[in-house]
Formats: structure tokens, sequence, C-alpha cells
């Protein structure tokens, strides 16, 4: 293969493709205006690629939703509810990616431990797999036909199926695992159409043995890989395994008559040690992936170096690759032109990458002395030992910590002094924070961004908003108030603006789902919090009303999670520092009179490592973190908390850890089955299951939100439930909102009588 990147953004530098996707939904453009983005897009990334001297580029990258959606179109496999919609194949495609009228999208969830999303197929005993797509062939082709030899790039036979789950219908116990040998016929058909049609190489991603895997997922791998290795006429088969180590599904593939094996030497280092004790590999060509394709940092070339060399003796053949694809990271540093000089010298983004990847590649082949690594060994020492990254006030508060600074009262005494405080009724409701935000809220964040509102206009637009918001909330009837957050864009952007410690890019966007981007803003310091962030809108809205307004904050390992953070210390430790500032917030916002705080958790599920053996670990610092944010204060000031995912069993027990007073949880679309499990875990605290499902435009009526009530109250103590929506209202409009939250407090209302 040799010098090789595993992906590489398809979004476009300035989001073209997110555009043109949006404005093909909305039937502003026709399907062969999208088609014509996506060629530019593709044309644009090989002629980057080819000019950066990559021996090998990769094609099949793009993509107008998702990668494994694209798999499951290729082999045939959408479910009926879609292709029986009689829509064009393009259509079909996205009616699965976004749902239709009667035909509700797949089910959308977490790439790995990422923050990409894919789309869930469905599967069943009855799927029947035909290679009715061309995707693959057809940009091979486009590329051929552009001057470029590619390697087309395919998510692996057994990674897909893991990835996908029993359809509804499927009988119980059904694991779409045991669909392999009818699908491995259809790969085996797409590699000998490759091969055809020129292919030297395909690459096959199976990062779902970066998991724990058993016997019949292992056995699984075996097969797949003796199974397509002998198809008549193939291209050579580069098997990549990325976010962390092979575990037992490196032995597996060193042993298959497989060509090339790309392992992650990123994530986790000690997977160098596993590579280079594998006797197997001797036939084999090894990618190294030594270059991050996860985050932002420049590599350190003496590090890479010896990493990738390492392997030498192992493999035949050693290359240099990206530790995964580099969809995970903006496009080109480059752009920012914003960015203090010096922090930029630090950071690669996956135009940086590539070139990254070439050099080190030369130096593996060459010997590091007839390549030039000064600028990239010079960039890495300066930020290794830049004292500006270091706030010595920040390091001595982190080390006088006692785990008393992490500890509140017990919660039967909390829960006294709060009614006492607060003296809400049962079933109190409230709202997670965000209002819908209206067109005129963006006009004046954006316009006040540059400078053509000023702070006293931006102050008073936000006022207006928050008074309003209050008001209605009043006229709801709900018990405790939101000032609604419309200064907030992202929940994470918005603090890390705020934060020292964070830098935010102008173009850094990386794919969330869909056409639906982000842009992590970057933890490159020691992080503390120089002003209140959040204290003048909330006491703004305390004032306007006697009912108590809950402080709006974001918890410390979701800001880390949804940010590019430091490599060179652990994330504990910055997970400790945020958690400080945070700390100082809670604390300021307490001393302003706000007896409600809520601090958000939803992205505690999305750091769990992959492997179990990483989870104690990782909750003992999470819960720490939490913890850490939300004590040192009266008894009486009430904590909540909120995650936004319906699936809990793994975190279940470090939510009860958080020790957060009420913790409101997505459940209305899984019809509450999590109250079971909390109700089971003996989960004693205050607890939101959320009755308003806000990812639909549907208004429940009171009948629907009251049995949703009933079965809560009949699953938990009824003096721990909250009523509230499942997450905040922010995406939604006023027209739904309204009924919805007046039929919720009416439903409260109604249970709360019955209850006596
Ligand atoms: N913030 C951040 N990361 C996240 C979420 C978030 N990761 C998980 C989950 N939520 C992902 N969900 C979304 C939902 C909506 C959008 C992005 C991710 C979205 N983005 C706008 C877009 O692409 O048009 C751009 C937003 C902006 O202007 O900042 O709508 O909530 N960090
Ligand atoms: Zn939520």
């Amino acid at each position: 293969v040799g010098s090789t990147v595993l992906g590489y953004p398809r979004i476009g530098p300035d989001r073209e493709l997110k555009r043109a996707v949006e404005r093909y939904w909305s039937g502003k453009i026709d399907e062969a205006a999208l088609a014509e983005t996506g060629r530019a897009l593709r044309a644009a990334t090989w002629r980057e690629l080819a000019a950066a001297g990559l021996d090998s580029i990769p094609s099949n990258t793009f993509s107008h939703y998702d990668q494994v959606l694209d798999t499951a179109e290729l082999f045939g496999a959408l479910p009926a509810r879609f292709t029986g919609l009689g829509l064009s194949p393009l259509d079909t495609y996205f009616a699965a990616a976004r749902g239709v009228q009667d035909a509700p999208a797949l089910e959308m969830t977490k790439w790995f431990d990422t923050n990409y999303h894919y789309l869930v197929p469905e599967l069943g005993p009855d799927t029947t797999f035909t290679l009715t797509g061309t995707k693959p062939l057809d940009e091979y082709r486009e590329a051929k036909a552009a001057g470029y030899e590619t390697r087309p790039v395919l998510v692996g036979p057994v990674t897909f199926l893991l990835l996908s789950k029993a359809a509804g219908d499927a009988p119980e116990g059904f694991r779409p695992l045991e669909l392999l040998d009818r699908l491995l016929l259809r790969y085996a058909e797409l590699l000998e159409q490759l091969h055809d049609a020129g292919a030297e190489w395909v690459q096959l991603d199976e990062p779902a043995f970066a998991a724990d895997r058993g016997e019949k997922e292992l056995n699984a791998l075996t097969r797949a890989y003796h199974v397509l290795a002998k198809a008549t006429a193939r291209p050579k088969l580069l098997v990549a395994g990325y976010f962390g180590g092979l575990g037992r599904g490196l032995g597996v593939l060193a042993r298959s008559p497989i060509d090339a094996l790309a392992v992650d030497l990123v994530t986790d280092p000690s997977t160098v040690d596993a590579v280079a004790a594998e006797g197997a590999l001797r036939d084999k060509e090894v990618l190294a992936g030594v270059v991050d394709g996860r985050n932002v940092w420049r590599t350190d070339p003496e590090q890479a170096l010896a990493r990738a060399a390492t392997l030498l003796g192992t493999a035949a053949r050693v290359s240099v690759s990206t530790s995964c694809s580099l969809l995970h990271v903006p496009y080109d540093v480059e752009r920012e032109t914003a960015l203090d000089a010096r922090l930029k010298s630090w950071l690669a983004f996956a135009r940086q990458k590539v070139d990254e990847v070439v050099l080190l590649g030369k130096a593996l082949r060459q010997g590091p002395g007839n390549v030039d690594l000064t600028a990239a060994r010079a960039a890495v020492r300066d930020r290794a030992t830049a004292a500006e990254l270091l706030d010595v006030r920040v390091r001595s508060r982190l080390a006088s910590l006692r785990p008393e600074h992490a500890l509140r009262s017990p919660f039967a005494r909390r829960a006294a002094a709060q009614q006492a405080a607060l003296g809400l009724p049962a079933l109190p409701s409230t709202t997670i924070g965000s209002f819908p935000q209206t067109t005129e809220l963006r006009k004046a964040r954006a316009a006040h961004r540059a400078g053509t509102l000023d702070d006293a206009g931006y102050t008073a637009a936000m006022r207006e908003e928050i008074e309003r918001v209050i008001r209605l909330q009043e006229d709801l009837g709900l018990d405790v108030l939101v000032h609604g957050e419309p200064e907030r864009n992202d929940m994470v952007q918005y603090f890390a603006e705020q934060l020292a410690g964070f830098a935010a890019t102008e173009h850094g966007w990386v794919q969330s789902y869909g056409s639906r981007c982000v842009r992590p803003p970057i933890l490159y310091g020691d992080v503390s919090r120089p002003e209140p962030m959040t204290v003048r809108w909330a006491t703004y809205a305390q004032r306007l009303t006697d009912r108590p307004v809950k402080g709006m904050l974001t918890g410390p390992v979701t800001i880390l999670a949804w940010s590019f953070v430091r490599d060179d210390q652990p994330l504990s430790e910055t997970a400790a520092q945020v958690a400080l500032a945070i700390r100082d917030e809670v604390h300021d916002l307490e001393a302003a009179g706000i007896r409600v705080v809520q601090v958000d958790e939803p992205a505690l599920r999305e750091l769990l490592p992959l492997r179990a053996a990483g989870h104690e670990a990782y909750f003992a610092w999470a819960v720490r973190a939490f913890r850490l944010a939300t004590s040192g204060i009266a008894d009486a000031t009430q904590i909540h908390t909120h995650m936004c995912y319906s699936e809990f069993g793994e975190v279940l027990p470090a939510i009860d850890a958080l020790d957060a007073d009420v913790t409101s949880i997505e459940a209305a679309r899984s019809k509450m089955e999590v109250l079971t499990d909390l109700g089971e875990a003996g989960f004693g605290r205050g607890v939101g299951p959320g009755v308003y499902d806000i990812h639909s435009p549907r208004v429940p009526d009171v009948d629907e939100v009251g049995g949703l009530l009933r079965t809560a109250v009949g699953a938990v103590a009824p003096d721990r439930v909250w009523v509230n929506p499942d997450c905040g209202l922010k995406t939604r409009g006023y027209a739904e909102v309204e009924p919805a939250l007046r039929n919720l407090v009416a439903a409260a209302r109604q249970v709360r009588a019955e209850l006596g």
C-alpha cells in the first residue's frame, strides 16, 4: 500500500456538501446539481491527496449521509418500509436516513467512541443481500478517469453486521451476524467487480474489534477473511482496525490470508508491542497508524518513527498511515487566520496530517537523516515546553483537593433542606433548559458577533426573550423555570469561548451526522474560569419571578467529549480542571440567589472506553469530575443533571454515583423502560423521565403524558418523580412546544391529584 490515510473529510472545506444536501431536501436544487457538488468535492480531495505525495489514495470515502447506510444500500438491505415507497434510489436512501410520514428513519447511534453518528441497519433472517449498488465501483472509475489510481474503502462485513440490529419482526434471539455467509457472497462479487475495473487494493474497515468481542465474533472474522481471500479475482485486501487495539482480532487477522493490516498505534500505544510480538505478520504489509486521526495536534516525529520502526522486523513491509479515517478532524488549519500563531503552529488538521504521513513515510523508508524533520520537531518541542500552557494557580488548586471537595451531605438531609427552601408540589414540572430558537434570536447573536449590534442592544434583545420565556412558563404553570438559553449556540462552544485554556476555530467543522456538523473547541492549556459565564442571564430571569429559576451549565465530561483535548496529560486531570471551572460557576450562581442548578452530562456514555477493562477507571474520574463541579454548596441548593440517550444499562451505576438531586433522562421513546432499570438499581434520588419526545414534531395529549407518568410513579417512589420533556426544546417551534407543555402540566396536575 505504502503511505496512506484511512479516510478523509467529505462535508467540504466550506461545508459545500451540507449545503447542497439540505438544498436538495428543500427542493431548491435537483439531483444532478447535488451530484455535481459531490463530484467536485471528490475530485478536489483526490487532487490534494495525490499532490501531497501519498503512495495510495482512498476512494469511496465520500457519502451523501453515512457510510454504514451506504453499505446497507450497496447490498440491497434497506428495510421494505423505505424501498416500498416508490421513490428514486437517492430519495429512498434519504428516506431511510431521515424518515418520512409513516416510515420512521433508521435508528442513529454513535460511531464507537467518536462524535460521529451512523445509521443502524435493520436485518432479519429473511434479509437477502444483492449487490444492487455501484457506488464503490463508480467512484473508483471516476477517480481513474480523472487520472488517480485509488483504493476503495468499504465497511468490513463483520463490522457491518455487528453494527446492525435485528429488524423489529425478527424472531427473538436473532443476531445479524448469522447472515455472514450470505453477505460474504456479495462482498466477493463486489471484490471481483473492483478487480475487473482495475483496483489493485481494497480497504475493509473492521473497527468493531477495538471493542470486546467473543468467540462467535472472532470466528466470524476468521471466516470472513478466509472466504474473501479465496475470491477468484480480487484486489489485494487491506483490513483496517482502529479506535484501539484489535485484541484477539489481531492474531486472527495476522493468520488470515489478507495482504495488509492497518493498526492504530495512537489510541492504545501498547498495540505497538502486541503487533511487534505477532509472528504471523511476516508475509504481510503493516500500516502503522501513527498520525492521530481524531485529534488536532501535530505528530511527534520521533515517537511516531520509533513506533513504526518497532514493527520493521515483524512484517514484510511497514508503511505509515493515520490511526483512523480523518473524517473526525477539520480540513485545513491554514484557513484559521484568527487563531493565535503559536497555537496554530502546534496543530495539524486533515490536510496537514496528509503531509505528516508523507514525511514520516519517507523518513521510515530512507532513514530520518534523509528527510527534514526540523520543523516538526521544533513545533512539538515548543508545545511541550510552553510555559503558557501551565497555570500555577490551577495546578496548586488541583493538588490541594481533598476527598471532601467532591462530597455533599447525605441525600435525605439535602432533600429535606431543598423541600423547605423550594416548597415544590409533588411531581414538580420543569423543562431541560433551552426554548425554541427563533430567527430573530439567531440574527441578534450574529449581529452582535459581527459588531453591528452593540453590547447594550444585544443584552436588551436577550433580556426581552428571557422575559417572554419566563412569562410563558408562568402562564403554562411550570414549577421550576429556566431562562431559555437565547444567548447560546452550541452549549460546549458557549462555555469554551469563556474559559481560559480553550480556543475556537472559524472553519473547523466536523461532521456529526448526515448534514449536521459541529466545530469542536480546542482545549490546549490549563483551564480556568476568568469571569462568571451565566450568572447575569440566570439572575435576570430569577428577578422576574417568584418561582425558582434553574441555572444551566454543561458538565466537565461533556465539555471534554465535544472538544479536541490536550494529549499531554491524562484526561482525568483535564476533567478535574474543567470541573473546578464549572464549580466556580455553580458557587457564583448559588451566591447570586439561584437555588437550582442543572449540570448536563449528555455525553457521559460517549467517553465510555470501548473495552470493559477501562470502564472502572473512566467512571472513577468522570464521576469525580461531576461531583467536584457540584459540591461545596448548601444542602438546600438543588443539583439537577440531564442525559439524552435511552441506553443506560452500562452507565446506570455511574449516574447513581453522580449523586445529583434530580436526573432527567430520555424515556418517552423507550416507553419508560429505563425506569424499571432505575428502580431495580435502587436509584433513590429525584428522577425526571422525559414524558414528551421532543425529537418528533408530534404534540402528545394529556392522556398520553398522564399514562407515562402513571407508569413512572408505579416504577419509582412517587415523591421522587419529576415531570419534564426528553431534552431541550431549541430545535422545536413554539407552535408545538406550547401545547405540548400545556398538556404536560395538565397531566402532572391530574396524576398529582390521583396521588392525593
Ligand atoms: N454539541 C456538540 N456535539 C454534539 C452535540 C451537540 N454531539 C452529539 C450530538 N449533540 C450531535 N448532535 C448535533 C445536533 C445538531 C447539530 C450538530 C450536532 C447542528 N449543527 C449545525 C449544523 O450543522 O447546521 C451547526 C451548529 C452551529 O452553528 O454551531 O445542528 O449539541 N458539540
Ligand atoms: Zn438531552
